[in-house]
């Protein structure tokens, strides 16, 4: 039987790090993988995330399974961190595996309530979203997003494209710090989407997998909890992985605001039996050590100083990155690179030169030219500014 299977295609950023470990060369720089390193290159266990678990090892008296929407502190304490206060009333919740897991649940759902939803997602998104969709037999379609021209987002082909989303169809957006391109919508573009949302009847998905990353933990909720107040029914998956630098331990929600409490109560059913179907009891010890934090004002104050740090180490990045390469250029067509936000930038140059920084200068990025800034430091950011120029970019 075994044999009978057919070799899958493996994800192109996750093949990327085998590649990076292989090259031998002195000074190789790695772009690729959005996990957030420091200058040193480590990708740090936060302190408060520390503080967390030594207080869990120390307290912690059994480790029975817990609920099967996971620990009701968790689902309250992250809720809020997204959506700013808790809409007791409307507000379904379970804890995931990851914020993949929660993307996964959210299309299960969606399809549970739709057998023929269809989903609309950004032209160019995060691979798996289309490769979850792929598996899952769930067609979609693209919606017009980057503007290969401004390195912004094209915003009026993106409302025309949304607009053909019906009742019942589901359009999945990035909620802050969009992955791959790093441009995002102000949010006065964002009431333009809740308005169309609102005449349509198509519900958002909105995937926050960056929140803090960007422009601050609440201003990077601000286009989510727009959406959340102004439009009937909203699907949330957020994920902790990258703003508690908790990859490993899977940890994320997803929240299904409905507009009737019975809504609420079936939303919240179907997600757990889905919880159910799939893995059972989600993971708790992240989970745990997300509620730690956020239930204690020093452990918070602590983490969201830290996570401030993050954000602005990046900012600095871009800024210094982008400077370089308007004295080189002699030109302000990089100037993008300090508008984009989070942990990305779509550079919009070719494969072939994508491979030449490869070749010629060991940097290492997607193949469709995004690159991690949290890759570089102050003295690698002449580095990839001078690559960039000569690969003729
Ligand atoms: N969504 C986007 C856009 C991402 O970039 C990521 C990052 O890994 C995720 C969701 C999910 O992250 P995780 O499953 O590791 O929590
Ligand atoms: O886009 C990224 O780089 C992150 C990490 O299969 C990631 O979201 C990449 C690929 C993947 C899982 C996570």
């Amino acid at each position: 039987m075994l044999t009978d299977l057919k070799a899958q295609s493996p994800d192109k950023i996750l093949m990327l790090i085998e590649e990076f470990k292989a090259d031998t060369r002195q000074g190789k720089i790695d772009l690729g993988v959005g996990v957030y390193k420091d200058p040193q290159g480590v990708t740090p266990v936060m302190r408060a995330v520390k503080a967390a678990e030594q207080r869990i090892w120390e307290t912690q008296t059994t480790k029975a399974y817990t609920g099967l929407a996971g620990e009701p502190d968790y689902r309250n304490a992250l809720a809020t961190m997204v959506l700013g206060d808790l809409p007791a009333d409307r507000l379904a919740s379970v804890a995931s595996v990851g914020g993949t897991g929660a993307i996964r649940q959210a299309l299960e759902l969606a399809r549970l309530a739709n057998p023929g939803v269809r989903v609309f997602v950004s032209n160019p998104t995060w691979p798996n979203h289309l490769s979850i969709m792929a598996f899952m037999g769930l067609p979609y379609t693209e919606y017009r997003y980057f503007d290969a021209e401004t390195r912004g987002v094209d915003f009026d082909g993106m409302k025309a494209d949304i607009a053909q989303a019906g009742k019942g169809d589901v359009v999945l957006l990035h909620g802050c710090c969009h992955n791959p391109t790093g441009a995002n919508l102000t949010l006065e573009q964002w009431s333009e989407v809740v308005a169309i949302l609102q005449k349509s009847g198509a519900i958002p998905l909105i995937d926050l997998a960056y929140q803090g990353f960007g422009d601050g933990l609440d201003a990077d909720a601000e286009a989510t909890r727009l959406v959340a107040r102004s439009l009937p029914e909203v699907l949330i998956a957020a994920s902790c992985s990258k703003n508690f630098g908790i990859y490993r331990e899977r940890t994320g929600i997803l929240i299904a605001l409905a507009d009737t409490t019975k809504g609420r109560d079936l939303a919240q059913g179907s997600m757990a039996f889905l919880n159910r179907q799939n893995f059972s009891f989600p993971p708790d010890h992240g989970a745990r050590i997300v509620s730690t934090i956020l239930m204690d004002d020093a452990l918070r104050a602590d983490w969201a100083a830290e996570l401030e740090e993050v954000r602005n180490t990046m900012l600095g990045l871009r800024d210094q990155l982008a400077a370089e390469l308007r004295d080189l250029s002699g030109s302000d067509r990089f100037d993008f690179i300090r508008h984009h936000r989070g942990m990305f930038s779509r550079l919009g140059a070719t494969p072939e030169q994508v491979q030449r920084l490869k070749t010629d200068a060991a940097i290492y990025m997607v193949g469709d030219s995004r690159l991690n800034i949290a890759g570089l430091n102050r003295d690698t950011v002449p580095v990839l500014a001078r690559a960039i120029i000569d690969a003729g970019i």
